[in-house]
């Protein structure tokens, strides 16, 4: 009798379970494997990475994204790898100077909406080695990121104007004929499966997914694909349709990317917001760079939102990084010297932040990042169930602490001299302050 209850209701919840799955995913396809907790965990305690767009189009000067057909006509873009030498290209120097900027990661453009390919890729002659340099920017990039820790991360986007198997060549007509898209992911398995094999990316930047030949469906086959190849590989959400902004269970990916902008703060899902040093992803002659200031305060306010910054850098056609933009990324990584234990390895909040004003926080610590340090009084709400026992500047000036059932009052002294760019507070808690809910300010 006993048993008999058992096994009914183990088959009923069999068959509970059966259903829900069939709810979940639809007949037939197959569960995307899950997001891998601990690469996404090392992933965002990283904090800052390089973005780097390049490509023959910087001979132009003009954008790689959208400049093919707009300020540059499709036959004069579409020959200029014939003139791409970029002799004085130095996979070491570009690395060097992410690493002095304080920067984990980098990304680079293997390919983007352009379709050129950085490395020797066996399916298509569109690459470097038809070019005049003939060298493999990508090899050489992953070998010097081995070389100075730094992580190796690719960007791949899912459309391609000089692919003839797209759908759509970027060229007013529309739909070709001659586009076939299941050839056309058959093209990119094979194309990311050669960038894993040989260069061992940790992480996998997808673009172009609001293109209208890509589907959701198309996302999960490359999703599961790729995660089959590397189950550790960290994958961003631009490989399902919808927006950049947020991750849901709808998502393609394992974390959000807002374009251009600092993303919100939010503890449940994790984002990278990716931000250009100047104007254009890819090199414009005197481009306006953004001041040491506002690179700053956008690399606190991405922290303090609870997300990383990939901060994008565009070399010119010789091959070099700009010297001015090389100096200021050398001045971010000289605050973070100084600064880097409010920025590495914390969690945004859990003050809320706003233009001048950001918290990231660390096992007891919550570091307050003021962006605008005239005012020598500061009142932050107080903590629910905390108590702050101390508070002191990073560089090791003591600061008054108040405390009262509502607020925390504290006193800047005038010996502290502020830092222009962001003067950084720790407060220091008598529990670990990193699971306390998001709150207002004051
Ligand atoms: O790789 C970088 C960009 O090249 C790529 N995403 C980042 C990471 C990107 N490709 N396209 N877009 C972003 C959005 C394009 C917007 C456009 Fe337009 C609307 C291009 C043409 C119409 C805005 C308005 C830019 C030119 C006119």
């Amino acid at each position: 009798m006993r048993n008999n209850t058992k096994r009914i209701s183990l088959l009923c919840g069999l068959l509970l379970c059966l259903i829900g799955l069939s709810h979940a995913q639809g007949p037939n396809v197959p569960a995307l494997p899950a997001v891998n907790k601990q690469s996404m965990k090392d992933f965002m305690d990283l904090r800052f990475g390089m973005f780097i767009h390049w490509g023959p189009v910087t001979l132009r000067g003009t954008e790689i994204g959208w400049s093919r057909n707009r300020q540059v006509a499709q036959n004069d873009y579409d020959s200029l790898y014939k003139e791409f030498d970029p002799v004085l290209f130095d996979a070491d120097a570009w690395v060097k100077t992410a690493k002095d900027a304080g920067m984990k990661y980098i990304v680079i453009t293997a390919k983007h909406h352009d379709g050129f390919c950085l490395w020797p890729t066996a399916y298509t002659k569109y690459n470097i080695m038809q070019t005049p340099f003939k060298k493999d920017v990508v090899g050489a990039l992953a070998k010097a990121c081995k070389k100075y820790n730094i992580k190796f991360g690719i960007y791949y986007t899912v459309l391609d104007w000089y692919e003839r198997s797209y759908p759509v060549h970027n060229d007013g007509k529309g739909m070709a004929p001659d586009g076939d898209m299941n050839k056309f992911v058959q093209y990119m398995k094979s194309q990311l499966k050669e960038l894993i094999d040989n260069y061992h990316p940790f992480l996998l930047w997808f673009d172009g997914n609001w293109e209208q030949p890509w589907t959701n469906e198309y996302g999960k086959d490359i999703y599961a694909y790729l995660k089959k190849l590397d189950p550790t590989l960290v994958v961003n959400n631009r490989l399902g349709k919808g927006d950049h902004v947020t991750l849901s269970d709808q998502s393609v990916g394992d974390y959000a990317t807002p374009e251009q902008k600092i993303g919100k703060l939010n503890m449940s899902f994790p984002w990278e917001s990716c931000i250009t040093i100047c104007n254009q992803w890819a090199w414009k002659p005197n481009d306006a760079m953004k001041p040491l200031k506002q690179c700053i305060s956008t690399l606190a306010l991405t922290a303090g939102g609870n997300g990383n910054l990939l901060f994008n850098v565009g070399p010119m056609p010789d091959g070099r990084m700009e010297a001015r933009q090389v100096k200021q990324l050398k001045a971010m990584g000289d605050w973070l010297k100084q600064n880097g234990a409010s920025i590495y390895g914390t969690l945004g909040g859990p003050f809320t932040p706003d233009s001048s004003f950001a918290s990231t926080r660390k096992g007891n610590k919550i570091y307050i990042h003021l962006l605008n340090a005239s005012n020598k009084h500061l009142t932050l709400a107080a903590i629910p169930g905390v108590h702050i026992q101390k508070a002191y500047s990073i560089t090791g000036t003591p600061i008054s602490v108040t405390e009262n059932a509502t607020s925390i009052e504290l006193q800047i002294p005038d010996t502290l001299v502020a830092d222009a760019n962001d003067t950084v507070i720790v407060l220091e808690a008598d529990k670990s302050v990193e699971d306390i809910p998001v709150m207002a300010r004051n």
